[in-house]
């Protein structure tokens, strides 16, 4: 049974205030849900490890375990005070938090306290976990990754959509994270328009030049773009993580854990596992950079791909588990088929809602992929190479299967068919 975080004021209604190392022990120090787990602060040790672009990250450790304090500061981190972000990513963070939690249970750290007045989450230490995409760089075979993967994308995306919940429960929850406007807004930029357009925030690796030019031009290329923004925008399927990448988890030997979702918001089915799938394929095209051989790097790269396969069928097989199951929501449609002795019915309809899911997934992966290189938000697979050829060599080669995965969903059938156009040998338009 996970335990519900508290939900009160762990600061005395004392006005917001960012926290700092100095202050954490001072301020923190009475709330016995940290107190209970690490002991007094006289004994804590504090650090500052938020390396996202929005937050502060604090990990807190004391004679006992240790305990992550995270919280929202009024802006974007990375950005700096010239662009405001309101403190209610916290309330939208935990609100998801909880249902994905519930909903795919042991794939999140358990949750403390949540202070709305602070922004403040406390949350527990996941050790010895790593953010997956240090792993990924580092070039470290996780062996459960891809099936804690799938299965936590099949439970979260389907016991968060209408074949699960019922009217009230779902168009409540709809109309909740409806408020989550400024972070679904910033997903609406960054992703769909941002990198097919000159903005002073994008950014690209000087010898991408040419590149970022010709995306701007590339009218087939912004259809498809308009046309996945339309889709983010527009259809309410489930209630997504909203920026499932690689920093978004945390990954060791035998465990695997989701966090980080204040982008939570309704949407398409296929927006999570694209951004997931699309920074594995990211992790890919920076592997020569980062590995020793080419036979290490040929080694790795067939393990990141491995990966990307078996999350999808692992997520295919669980998702038609719950599908046969667990169907019992608005959209269940057992009275056509199940209850009428046509179980083979709802069989069909559920091929077809996996091609629709998988055509989005490869099409919001391609987006991700573009983004990640000529946007604002880069990642640190291809920002840790210091070499700028290098870097623009590797970038290059993802930049093409992105806008490949874009534009031509339709002609990738199997994700076998994905992968081998990561690897150079599909799809050249
Ligand atoms: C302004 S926020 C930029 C990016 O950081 C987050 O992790 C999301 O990926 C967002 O797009
Ligand atoms: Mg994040």
């Amino acid at each position: 049974v996970r335990r519900r975080a508290s939900e009160r004021t762990a600061l005395n209604n004392s006005a917001y205030e960012p926290l700092c190392v100095e202050s954490v022990a001072r301020r923190l120090g009475g709330i016995p849900e940290i107190t209970n787990l690490i002991g007094g602060s006289a004994g804590w040790h504090v650090t500052e490890v938020g390396d996202g672009n929005l937050n502060l990250v604090f990990i807190v450790t004391g004679e006992g375990h240790g305990v992550v304090v995270k919280q929202a500061l009024p802006y974007v981190r990375a950005a700096g005070e010239s662009w405001p972000l309101s403190l209610s990513r916290a309330f939208f963070e935990h609100h998801a938090l909880t249902r994905l939690g519930n909903r795919a249970p042991d794939r999140l750290p358990q949750l403390y306290l949540f202070d709305q007045t602070q922004a403040l989450q406390i949350i527990e230490l996941l050790t010895p976990h790593v953010i997956l995409r240090k792993k990924l760089i580092a070039g470290e075979f996780l062996p459960r990754l891809s099936t804690d993967l799938g299965i936590y994308l099949a439970r979260s995306l389907f016991r968060g959509s209408d074949l699960c919940m019922s009217t009230t429960q779902l168009k409540g929850d709809v109309a909740l994270f409806l408020g989550n406007t400024e972070l679904a807004g910033i997903t609406e930029d960054l992703f769909f328009t941002d990198p097919f357009c000159e903005r002073s925030r994008n950014r690209h690796t000087p010898a991408l030049a040419a590149e970022a030019a010709a995306v701007r031009r590339d009218r087939e290329l912004k259809i498809a773009a308009l046309e996945l923004k339309t889709c983010f925008s527009t259809v309410r399927q489930t209630l997504l993580h909203g920026d499932l990448h690689t920093g978004s988890v945390m990954a060791c030997h035998s465990d695997t854990r989701i966090i980080d979702a204040e982008f939570a918001t309704y949407g398409p089915i296929g927006f999570d596992l694209g951004s997931l799938l699309g920074n594995l394929w990211l992790a890919y095209y920076a592997q020569p950079a980062h590995r020793a051989t080419v036979e290490d790097c040929a080694t790795y790269g067939a393990w990141i791909l491995d990966v990307v396969a078996e999350v999808w069928s692992v997520f295919a097989a669980e998702f038609s588990r719950l599908w046969r199951t667990e169907r019992n929501g608005i959209l269940g449609g057992k009275e056509l088929f199940e209850f009428q002795a046509d179980a083979g019915g709802a069989e069909v309809v559920l091929q077809s809602t996996l091609r629709g899911i998988w055509q989005d997934t490869l099409s919001f992966a391609g987006i991700e992929m573009l983004r990640r290189i000529l946007g604002f938000a880069h990642v640190a697979d291809f920002e840790s190479i210091a070499d700028e050829t290098e870097r623009a060599t590797c970038e290059r080669e993802a930049l093409t299967a992105g806008r490949q995965l874009a534009v031509y969903r339709q002609s990738l059938a199997s994700v076998a068919e994905a992968n081998a156009l990561v690897a150079g040998q599909g799809i050249r338009r």
